[in-house]
């Protein structure tokens, strides 16, 4: 049945995967979950943060990781994380390694940034975390949603804290601010166990760690069903080759 309103559109979720050395078993997770979003003919990919364990890994396992971009047929959004975080010795600032990767997006501006994707109907926000300090609130500023025909997507990467206070130290991501941004969802990265955190009025989600859980976040929207969420397994497309 067709919508009246915004088109429907797949993306898929992830984060967290955490990949150290080219051949790790974070690196096989990635590569099947990337076979995964082009089996499943996805709209978007979204990584939201530590994608990389830490900054200084080899330039071997970064031309990896823009390998596997690179089979994608479908743009890739990057949100660093705390562990892959924007600061000057930034695994992504290592251009010529990406300069290939032209369907790979990624928040740079540290107070946050939006993506217009019109071909797509998708808007996206996200504030990567771009310092070692800890005292980044990775949704503070996020701005209204316009409301044009475009599903808008926030990505972000922290604690989700809920109504109480704070029990951990840094990256506070509180209930507020997810439910009154008025975003149809937000993609959120650094706990490593799936968990929608909220449900409406904004759906909220953890994707969880593809490399423990061999698990993905694919997020349909609709205007007659809303926002749905389903995990898949990532080697369910590996399966005929193992
Ligand atoms: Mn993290």
């Amino acid at each position: 049945m067709a919508d009246n309103g915004r088109t429907r559109r797949r993306v898929l979720h992830t984060a967290d995967v955490h990949v150290i050395s080219v051949g790790d078993k974070a690196c096989h997770s990635l590569e099947a979950l990337i076979s995964l979003a082009i089996k499943t003919n996805v709209d978007l990919v979204i990584i939201a943060g530590d994608l990389f364990d830490y900054n200084r890994v080899g330039d071997d396992l970064v031309r990896f990781v823009a390998e596997q971009f690179q089979r994608l047929p479908m743009p890739v959004v990057v949100l660093a994380g705390n562990h892959d975080c924007l600061a000057a010795d930034s695994v992504f600032g290592r251009t010529g390694l990406w300069e290939k990767c032209t369907n790979m997006l990624i928040f740079r501006a540290p107070q946050g940034e939006i993506f217009d994707l019109p071909a797509l109907g998708i808007r996206l926000w996200g504030k990567p975390i771009a310092t070692y300090e800890n005292d980044v609130y990775p949704m503070v500023g996020i701005p209204k949603p316009e409301e044009d025909g475009h599903w808008n997507i926030a990505v972000a990467h922290g604690h989700y804290v809920g109504d109480g206070p704070p029990l951990f130290p840094s990256y506070h991501i509180k209930k507020q601010e997810i439910i009154g941004s008025g975003w149809d969802y937000v993609a959120l990265g650094h706990h490593p166990v799936f968990e929608c955190v909220d449900t409406a009025p904004v759906v909220a989600c953890y994707a969880g760690s593809p490399s423990l859980s061999g698990n993905v976040v694919i997020v349909d929207f609709a205007e007659d069903t809303g926002v749905q969420i389903s995990r898949h397994s990532i080697w369910e497309s590996q399966e005929g080759l193992i």
